[in-house]
């Protein structure tokens, strides 16, 4: 199993280091952890927010880094917290968005990850489809307790498989595809 024993993950979020973490070991990558509130530029745009990241981190610890950039997109609030994600969450919280909530409860989570070192710059995008539950279920992280899947009727919270098909998992995927493919071209 191929190993890269020198990437950083670059967060405020202990949790999704850890999902991060788990992830990518399943694809053979050994991710470490730097713990550091990165500046966020305003932008609607969470793919410019991420690659804007991922600079600053490699500048301050010049290794191969990753970040990532989350947000919740619900349809019928014009796809509102979305770039503000993290902000709504640590301000109305999940008991605020039931709140504002009625008939339509779509929603989809997108996950940017954004790849900086000395060479490249890099981000690749993933998005899962689902609904706001009514209430909030399972003692998860987040928004984890009000996302449920499209296809399924459990939230977040309550899978046990979330890191197997939630937008982290399908961003890291698409980021490990070219990051294995990378090293091997290099010899690595
Ligand atoms: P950074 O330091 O990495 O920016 P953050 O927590 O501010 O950490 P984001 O801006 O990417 O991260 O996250 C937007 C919000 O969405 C934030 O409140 C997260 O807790 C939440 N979030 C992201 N992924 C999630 C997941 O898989 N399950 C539940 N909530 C999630």
């Amino acid at each position: 199993m191929p190993q890269s024993f020198d990437l950083f993950f670059v967060s405020s979020n202990y949790h999704k280091y850890q999902e991060a973490k788990k992830i990518l070991h399943s694809f053979g990558i050994n991710l470490k952890f730097f713990k550091y509130e990165l500046e966020e530029i305003q932008s609607f745009s969470l793919q410019e927010i991420a690659s804007k990241k991922a600079i600053q981190a490699f500048q301050k610890y010049k290794k191969p880094i990753i970040v990532e950039d989350d947000g919740l997109y619900i349809d019928s609030l014009y796809g509102f917290p979305g770039p503000y994600s993290s902000y709504v969450f640590k301000t109305i919280g999940n008991k605020g968005i039931l709140q504002l909530l009625k008939q339509n409860r779509k929603a989809k989570f997108v996950s940017i990850i954004s790849f900086c070192d000395n060479k490249n710059s890099k981000s690749f995008e993933a998005k899962i489809d689902g609904s706001i539950s009514k209430t909030q279920n399972g003692e998860g992280w987040g928004y984890d307790p009000i996302f449920i899947p499209k296809n399924l009727n459990k939230t977040f919270a309550e899978l046990t498989n979330k890191n197997e098909l939630s937008h982290r998992y399908k961003a890291l995927k698409k980021f490990s595809n070219w990051y294995l493919h990378k090293l091997k071209s290099n010899g690595q």
